[in-house]
């Protein structure tokens, strides 16, 4: 396998990555480091375990000196991150000594939201916690409790759930994340790109990228395998409003007019039909409904794509027979974040359908076949069964969600329909800062009898939360075994590599008191986190001892292409690649993608856009010091002629949004060339509002609060958030 150098690394991940690794073992923590200046000083241990910063869960050596936690680095067996770390993940020791941490169970004393809390006892909170939800059950129903939960940490609190018998739980990563993307490729392929995503960045020797912003965008194997397949020679050609660190790797740059992707993924194909260029052999063999697919194309000529994107007709002609000449390890990105304007789980399904005429899936360049390894589940007692059924998306209104809605939960605890929603329970996701219009959120809160929220911080919707539950964080616990599907097959084990400083407690232990004091003893057959995992591990021919000196165990190396022996499968009505979808038509929909012009927003405003900064985790890392020092706030990228002519050039300014929300802090203007003058952009996460967040809150504008509007997927329930329009005042 190439190994990529550090310096190429860094360079794609942008300047800031550089500070951080020198923050995390440097200045940041220089205290720490000038203590353990060589390898051999005493009490120096290193712990194996996997990162939490994000959700790729790259595994990781933690080095601790007398107890201190010094330094955290990329395993070298794994697979994953191939020894290297994102900078996230080398900034996670800032995880462990925030300032803003939880320190001990809290309750409100005064009204929701009021910030007027108590200190109390484990004994104290769980107790109330657990009263609540009996009388909440005794009255709605145990289905009236739902659970929000992001990460692996919400396994054990979600079986909890399970056993009281809540039946609606769901995740931000469905409907504000990737649910999109998974349905189009699923109606597609029968199959999702599953998470990490089945894409052979390395061996393409074409790879498109439409939006997805790698090198902002940190998921650690990619960014790796892009700066790879950049080192090799492979043709870049990226389609974004923005000038983005990956654009500045492309061959082609498309800055396509916001939200008219569609238009032109159907102008390649198009071109790629008309002209002959796709895989005869593999569309012949594997494709259904070509014929009905060509017909719809026919109309989306270059020509008429041009009007709608801004991208040249000849343009458009040399990107798809350069993506041609290179199938089929021609790789057109799935992308992650894909609810952008409502209509993105046929926008996804173009992008499947692009790399089904190269011959892409399956293909080495493409998408390989993952593989995981066999560890079973722990035995535990059947859950309750529910005669109620779920509420997140009644009489199947999207038929095609194949996961839980976040935002279905929300309507149905405002609505009370079609049963009433008395209690949440929030663990690892800050549900204001996630979901689209945040008014809502509040309603629906204000509907319920108990909010509880697991956090290792005082996030915004802990400040609503009738009792807020400090966790340990990832350095200083056990989670579930990660058994991934991935390019081969491992197990890795997270384990503490510090203690939690204060009155923090992991998810696994607050899960099962939560249990006990719920009457569910039964669903905890085992008493300590170690029984838990060594029996699994047991069952896969392994052992915890073994898990917890090496991190991780590989398995044996499977086959990732057709070539290579993998045999076609398509789980579709079809059996075949659905070119032409007849379970859509049935249920409504256009059984071939079609293009809708999006709406260009109120004259002289800008499309709010935003994504991700290489050294931050959604709005997740904003008090970790190392990262905090790294980039402390966001900034709004404007286009440099518009912010010459508007005066705003390195000013800071307010948001006003189309519906009079104006961002609650100001933000300072990067005037730059590298943006559409048609839109502007943000990272995700800063401009806190929460008072528990001392050292974040005020930092930066918040794009949450002003995604006031978000146009719903008919097919699926997923939020296109990327429909907002702001205007710009002056501070001052
Ligand atoms: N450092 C870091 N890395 C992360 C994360 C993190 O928080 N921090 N989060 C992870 C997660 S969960 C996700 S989902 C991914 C998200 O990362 P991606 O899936 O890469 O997210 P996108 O929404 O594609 O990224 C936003 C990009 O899309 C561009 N864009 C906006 N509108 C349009 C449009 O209409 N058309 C086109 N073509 N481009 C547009 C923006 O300019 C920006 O460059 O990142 C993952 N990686
Ligand atoms: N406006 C807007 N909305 C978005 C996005 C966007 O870019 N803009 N991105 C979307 C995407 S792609 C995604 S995936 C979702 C992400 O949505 P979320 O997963 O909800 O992300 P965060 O807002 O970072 O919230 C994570 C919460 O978990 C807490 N946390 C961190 N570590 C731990 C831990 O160890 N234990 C516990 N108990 N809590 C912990 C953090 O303090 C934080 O409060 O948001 C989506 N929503
Ligand atoms: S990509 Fe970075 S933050 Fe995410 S798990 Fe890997 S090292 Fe941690
Ligand atoms: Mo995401």
């Amino acid at each position: 396998m190439t190994q990529l150098s550090r310096r190429r690394f860094l360079q794609i991940a942008g300047a800031s990555a550089g500070a951080v690794a020198a923050a995390a073992t440097g200045a940041g923590l220089s205290a720490a480091g000038a203590r353990a200046t060589s390898a051999r000083a005493k009490g120096l241990r290193t712990v194996p375990t996997y990162c939490d910063i994000c959700f790729w869960k790259c595994n990781a050596i933690a080095t601790v000196e007398n107890g201190v936690l010094w330094k955290i680095e990329g395993n070298p067996e794994d697979p994953l991150s191939r020894g290297r770390l994102c900078p996230r993940g080398t900034g996670g020791v800032g995880a462990h000594q925030d300032p803003d941490r939880l320190r001990t169970p809290l309750m409100r004393t005064k009204l929701r939201g009021e910030d007027q809390w108590t200190a109390v006892t484990w004994d104290e909170a769980l107790g109330y916690i657990a009263d609540k939800m009996q009388k909440i059950k005794a009255k709605y129903g145990p289905e009236a409790v739902a659970g929000f939960s992001h990460g692996i940490g919400g396994t054990f609190l979600k079986h909890t759930l399970k056993a009281y018998g809540a039946v609606n739980l769901a995740a931000p990563s469905f409907a504000q994340c990737r649910g999109p993307r998974d349905v189009g490729f699923e109606l597609t392929f029968g199959e999702g790109v599953g998470s990490p995503e089945r894409t052979d960045i390395a061996n393409a020797r074409c790879l498109v990228l439409i939006g997805s912003h790698l090198g902002e965008n940190m998921h650690n194997t990619q960014v790796q395998e892009f700066a790879e397949a950049v080192g090799n020679g492979a043709s870049i050609i990226v389609v974004d409003p923005r000038f983005s660190i990956a654009a500045s790797k492309a061959k082609y740059y498309l800055p396509a007019r916001p939200g008219t992707d569609l238009a032109l993924l159907l102008a390649w194909m198009n071109v790629i039909v008309t002209e002959g260029l796709y895989d005869r052999d593999y569309v012949a063999q594997h494709g259904f409904g070509f014929d009905a697919f060509v017909a719809e194309l026919a109309q989306w000529t270059p020509e008429r794509a041009f009007p709608e994107t801004g991208i040249e007709p000849e343009v458009i002609r040399a990107t798809a027979r350069e993506m041609a000449l290179h199938r089929p390890a021609t790789l057109v990105h799935p992308g992650r974040h894909a609810s952008w304007y409502g209509d993105d789980a046929q926008r996804s399904r173009a992008i499947a359908l692009l790399n089904a005429l190269l011959g892409s899936w399956g293909r080495k360049g493409g998408f390989y076949q993952p593989a995981s390894m066999e560890v079973p589940g722990y035995p535990y007692p059947p859950y309750p069964k529910s005669a109620k059924g779920k509420v997140d998306n009644p009489a199947k209104k999207y038929p095609f969600a194949s996961e839980a809605l976040t935002t279905g939960i929300r309507d149905a605890t405002i609505s009370g329909k079609p049963y009433p929603i008395k209690g949440w329970f929030v663990y690892a996701t800050n549900l204001l800062q996630a979901l689209p219009d945040q008014a809502a959120t509040l309603a629906a809160i204000q509907n319920l009898d108990l909010l509880v929220v697991v956090d290792v911080v005082g996030s915004e919707t802990a400040g609503w939360a009738d009792v807020v539950l400090p966790e340990s964080t990832y350095l200083e616990r056990y989670d579930d075994l990660n058994v991934e599907l991935f390019r081969e097959p491992f197990v890795a084990l997270r384990q503490p590599v510090v203690d939690s400083p204060h009155d923090q407690k992991p998810n696994w232990w607050i899960a099962r008191e939560l249990a006990i004091k719920l009457g569910l003893k039964d669903y905890y057959p085992w008493k300590t986190i170690e029984d838990y995992l060594d029996h699994r591990l047991r069952g896969a021919g392994l052992s915890l001892e073994q898990l917890q000196r090496q991190g991780l165990v590989r398995g044996a190396k499977q086959p990732l292409y057709y070539e290579d022996g993998v045999v076609p499968q398509f789980a579709t009505p079809s059996q075949k690649i659905e070119f032409y979808s007849v379970q859509l038509k049935d249920a409504g929909f256009d059984p071939v993608p079609r293009y809708t012009r999006p709406d260009p927003g109120p004259p002289g405003s800008f499309r709010l856009l935003f994504g991700r900064s290489p050294v931050h985790s959604f709005s997740r890392t904003q008090t970790n010091p190392v990262l905090a020092q790294a980039m402390g706030e966001n900034e709004l990228w404007l286009n440099a002629a518009v912010a010459e002519r508007m005066g705003l050039a390195g000013r800071r300014v307010w948001l006003r949004n189309q519906d009079g929300v104006r961002s609650d802090f100001s933000i300072k203007v990067r005037a730059t060339e590298a943006i559409r003058p048609d839109c502007v952009y943000m990272v995700h996460g800063f401009g806190h509002t929460s008072k528990l967040l001392p050292t974040a809150r005020g930092r930066g504008a918040n794009d949450a609060q002003l995604v006031t509007r978000y146009v719903t997927d008919p097919l699926m329930g997923g939020t296109g958030m990327n429909v907002n329009f702001v205007t710009l005042e002056q501070e001052g």
